[in-house]
């Protein structure tokens, strides 16, 4: 699954004014990004970078050093934000911890004019010994120009929409579950823009399906209506997908149905848990029952609820077995289970600091597939095994397989099951080394 990348779309939209920017997708491209370099010599090379991609990263910069050291490479990204420090490496010149216009504009200002780059608040550079200022700031909300990604638009997807655009239209989660990293990285409160500017990027978009990746999208019914009362009034039909909180959907029903008759089709929801002191711990603001009755409402407006669990890492042979039962209550359209996963910035880093199997530089072992905790209740082989039997329970007899067909059809079903299939030789393969 691709999808567009949003970050580098909204610098794009900045830079563009001034400069010649051209966004390069490595997921999509076949060509190698030197050979790119030697054709279009850019003066600076800007990188997107997850926790997972450090070290791909790196490597790319390294290689575009060697082969022109004057051209000035950069970093920026959710893990710039989380670990700036993982980038402190000769071959990068700037680390922007954090993205605003005003930033990015002054970096790239004296870089245009072959100045040396002073302190610049969110930026660490290596002329300034990676010295930081500004700590406190956060990306800023950026519209994006996704014009800058047409020639790749037909292959982004979310899961099995085709094409499909992604958008944001608020930052922040006043939920603040003690596990997400999201509102630590976005602000701990809803930073909603306004359904002008939101309504106005829906109608430019020009795929039929569209993701709304704001972390709960349903929590604002007065919100939701708007958009409906937009989208009834213009004539707009779209397929949309979101993040919803149990919270939100239960609190805003009505709004939610009236959304799902504007094309909302599915929703990717947190169930985390089947245990109330789990959720407690997590500080879910929605109890197991609640779950129960969020998902019965969403099957009655008819909308698809991706759900996903968290295993904790204390999990018995009999939670797994609760844990699958009470997924067979709720009966989401399709399921996806993460183990506890305790980024380094996180309070549950320091929580689980004596049972941590994945060292802090071991990035793309952080990947929500791996686990990270030492279990308590069994070996590490074991613990993999009941993950498979989980997954293997989920796809063969909780119907996401016949769902997958019926939903999207064969074709996109294979290629779905070639990421299931990598999926459990991956967990078989750490099964046999646990
Ligand atoms: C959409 C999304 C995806 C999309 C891909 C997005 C893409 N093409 O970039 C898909 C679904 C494919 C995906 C996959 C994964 N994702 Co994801 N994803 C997100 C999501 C929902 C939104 C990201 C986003 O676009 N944000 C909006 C843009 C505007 O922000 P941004 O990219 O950070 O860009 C801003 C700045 O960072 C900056 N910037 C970005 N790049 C650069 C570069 C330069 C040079 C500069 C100067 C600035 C700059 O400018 C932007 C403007 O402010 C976030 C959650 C969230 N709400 O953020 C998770 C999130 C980023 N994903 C996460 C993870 C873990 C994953 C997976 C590993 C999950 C998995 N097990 O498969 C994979 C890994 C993908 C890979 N690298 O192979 C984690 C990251 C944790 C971490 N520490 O890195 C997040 C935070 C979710 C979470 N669970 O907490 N993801
Ligand atoms: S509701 Fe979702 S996005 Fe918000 S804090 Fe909880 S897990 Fe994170």
């Amino acid at each position: 699954m691709f999808c567009e990348p949003i970050g580098l779309e909204a610098l794009y939209a900045v830079l563009k004014k001034d400069h010649r920017v051209k966004i390069l997708d490595m997921m999509i491209e076949k060509t190698d990004i030197i050979d790119e370099c030697i054709e279009w010599r850019p003066d600076v090379v800007g990188l997107t970078s997850l926790c997972v991609d450090v070290k791909n990263v790196l490597a790319i910069a390294r290689q575009i050093k060697a082969q022109d050291s004057r051209i000035v490479t950069m970093v920026g990204g959710t893990q710039t934000f989380v670990e700036p420090s993982a980038f402190h490496d000769d071959s990068i010149d700037h680390v922007v911890k954090y993205t605003t216009t005003g930033n990015l504009q002054e970096l790239i200002g004296h870089l245009s004019k072959g100045e040396a780059v002073p302190p610049i608040d969110g930026v660490e550079s290596r002329e300034n010994g990676f010295e930081s200022t500004g700590v406190e700031g956060r990306n800023e909300y950026m519209v994006p120009d996704i014009t800058s990604t047409a020639h790749y638009r037909k292959h982004y997807s979310y899961f099995g929409y085709r094409p499909c655009a992604i958008m944001q239209t608020s930052q922040g989660c006043s939920k603040q579950c003690g596990f997400c990293l999201r509102w630590r990285i976005e602000g701990g409160k809803e930073q909603p823009q306004g359904m002008a500017v939101v309504f106005d990027q829906v109608r430019r978009i020009e795929e039929s399906n569209i993701m709304i990746f704001d972390n709960d999208f349903l929590c604002d019914g007065a919100r939701l209506n708007e958009l409906c009362e937009l989208l009834e009034a213009n004539g707009v039909k779209k397929t949309f997908l979101c993040y919803g909180s149990v919270n939100g959907i239960l609190k805003n029903r009505e709004a939610v149905a009236r959304f799902a008759k504007n094309g909302l089709s599915a929703v990717l929801v947190g169930y985390e848990s089947f245990s109330a002191a789990e959720l407690e711990h997590y500080r879910k603001k929605s109890t197991a029952d609640d779950n129960l009755e969020a998902a019965a409402f969403l099957k009655e407006i008819k909308v698809d609820a991706w759900a996903s669990f968290i295993m904790h890492p204390d999990w018995s042979r009999d939670d797994f077995r609760k844990f699958r039962r009470y997924i067979r209550k709720l009966r989401p359209e399709i399921s996806s289970m993460t183990p506890l996963t305790p980024f380094p910035v996180l309070p549950l880093y320091k929580e689980f600091a004596d049972r941590l199997i994945v060292k802090r530089d071991e990035y793309e072992k952080w990947n929500f597939g791996t686990v990270s905790i030492m279990p308590a209740c069994m070996s590490l082989r074991l613990y993999y095994l009941e993950i498979l039997l989980s997954n293997l329970y989920v796809n063969l007899f909780m119907n996401n397989t016949i769902y997958l067909v019926r939903k999207f059809g064969v074709t996109t079903l294979v290629r779905l099951l070639g990421g299931s299939v990598r999926l459990m030789n991956r967990y078989v393969l750490l099964m046999l080394r646990g």
